[in-house]
């Protein structure tokens, strides 16, 4: 990796979400073609096809020796995330959010190296909104950040907003945690999460965990951004792709938030394991709330296939 200029990289893909999120916001959802994939709820749309296209293109004149993992050019059961230098993309996460002209939804590019995420950049163009992050250079928030006309750039703003060292974690009953159903609505990982999800809300009296509050942003990257900022104690996931998750990844942990697996007990998980328990930068109480998490999945156990 000492040969990777990753600000650089970084800068590229800048310029590259600025570009996605004006060919996403040029398109109308209400007049555009839309398909489906795994059912009715896995959408894809020729806006999705075309942006990643256009970010392929971009991304190979970039860096020509980079991998290439995106969620349209996918293949099951081939396409693999390796050890080499590889950009991972999503061209439009919050897909449905999309189509519903719901504005939570983004372009997130990922880079990892030994299929570490090092490079993140996630752009909400429907909010102007930009999450960056580089391993070792931290992480940051800018509104306003693609200069349109009329606006002033906002300012960048260091991760966590609440400053370093973060707010100390409480429990789950004072945390706001997102949550996920996902597209795969039948069989034992739509039971666990089904179980966790009336458990997380019980009462104590009846062995739930009280929790705070729970919320469904729709996007994966944007969950994972709202934990880095601190506005968002956790996000709990089984079935996203590593593209879902790359770029918002390296925003957490630089961040100073942390990624651990949406089972139960492991503590390391990878990129492309497609269960995901995501803990925000906190002065204390991260191990002791992702085990209280933990502790009402219980024996769960989600398995997604590659
Ligand atoms: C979405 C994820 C989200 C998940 C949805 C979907 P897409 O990605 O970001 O977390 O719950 O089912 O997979 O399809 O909008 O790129």
């Amino acid at each position: 990796m000492a040969d990777i200029d990753l600000q650089a990289v970084h800068n590229t893909l800048v310029a590259v979400a600025f570009e996605a999120g004006r060919m996403i916001l040029a398109a109308n959802p209400n007049k555009i073609s839309t398909d489906t994939k795994l059912n009715a709820v896995d959408i894809v749309t020729e806006t999705d096809q075309a942006v990643e296209r256009m970010v392929l293109a971009r991304l190979r004149a970039a860096q020509p020796t980079f991998a290439f993992v995106g969620e349209e050019s996918y293949q099951p059961g081939v396409t693999r995330v390796t050890d080499a230098p590889t950009f991972i993309v999503d061209p439009i996460d919050g897909t449905t959010n999309f189509v519903h002209g719901f504005p939570n939804a983004c372009i997130s590019l990922g880079v990892a190296v030994g299929r570490v995420p090092v490079v993140g950049v996630v752009y909400n163009p429907f909010q102007d909104l930009l999450f960056t992050g580089v391993k070792g250079g931290g992480a940051w928030m800018q509104r306003n950040a693609s200069l349109e006309v009329g606006k002033g750039q906002g300012e960048r703003v260091r991760l966590p907003l609440a400053g370093t060292p973060a707010p100390a974690l409480g429990g789950l009953s004072s945390a706001l945690v997102s949550i996920e159903w996902g597209s795969q609505r039948e069989g034992e990982n739509f039971e666990v999460k089904a179980r966790t999800f009336r458990k997380l809300a019980a009462a104590k009296e009846g062995g739930g965990g009280m929790i705070g509050g729970m919320r469904s942003l729709g996007s994966a990257a944007l969950n994972l951004c709202a934990c880095a900022a601190g506005q968002l104690d956790m996000y709990w996931e089984g079935g996203c792709y590593a593209w879902d998750v790359a770029a918002g990844w390296c925003i957490l942990t630089e961040a100073g938030g942390r990624m651990v697996s949406g089972n139960p007990g492991e503590w390391e998980t990878t990129v492309d394991s497609r269960v995901y328990l995501a803990v925000r930068g906190a002065s204390s109480g991260q191990e002791e709330l992702v085990k209280e998490f933990w502790d009402i999945i219980g024996d769960g156990r989600m398995d997604y296939k590659h």
